[in-house]
């Protein structure tokens, strides 16, 4: 059975960025829906009960048919909301330093550089989707609850959930707001370490 992570804050950690609302309905009901939808497909196909999270989504031909959309669909939120709360940190943190702040200066020129193509993909996701900065330092973009793990990339070092739920309350319609506000939460210590490690 997959359970809902507990976070490693408050609901209130991100202050004026993220608000308490959005982070519990966020976490205590979006999230939890996909936790429960995906175990109800996994009682629906029990020979997946073994498998991990990456080992269903990296091979979605290998789901069974019947739940391979739920898997998908409610597999990835689980997934990707899971990696999301660990890319949030209540401190403001800044620019990435070390080897990950060297490699996306090289990469983009600048740090503003970078931000501003990361901006651009965020923003020219149509309807719901997430953005991505992949272990190689470039920018994907998926929709829904895809995770560039089931198109065969790496797994991401740091993503933003651009669907409305995670910023209508805040911020309505304007996603370049939230996007703007979530540069103040990103956790670049997290993203410095999955870089170290692939
Ligand atoms: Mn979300």
């Amino acid at each position: 059975m997959f359970t809902l992570p507990d976070l490693d804050y408050g609901y209130d950690a991100f202050g004026k960025y993220i608000s308490k609302d959005i982070m519990e309905l966020h976490h205590d009901k979006h999230h939890q829906t996909y936790v429960d939808k995906l175990n109800a497909a996994i009682e629906a196909a029990p020979e997946l009960k073994d498998k991990s999270l990456e080992e269903l989504l990296g091979n979605l031909d290998a789901v069974p048919e019947k739940v391979r959309s739920v898997v998908r669909n409610h597999g990835g939120g689980h997934y990707n909301h899971t990696m999301f709360w660990k890319f949030l940190s209540p401190t403001e943190q800044g620019e990435p330093s070390g080897e990950l702040g060297a490699g996306l200066k090289q990469k983009y020129g600048s740090f503003q550089a970078f931000m501003d193509e990361f901006t651009k993909a965020s923003l020219g996701v149509f309807g719901s989707g997430w953005a991505w900065l992949l272990p190689d330092l470039s920018i994907a973009t998926t929709p829904n609850q895809d995770n560039p793990i089931s198109g065969g990339q790496p797994v991401p070092i740091l993503g933003l959930d651009v669907w409305e739920h995670a910023y209508y309350l805040d911020y309505t319609y304007k996603r370049a707001d939230y996007v703007a506000a979530w540069w103040h939460v990103a956790n670049w210590q997290e993203a410095a370490e999955r870089f170290k490690k692939a």
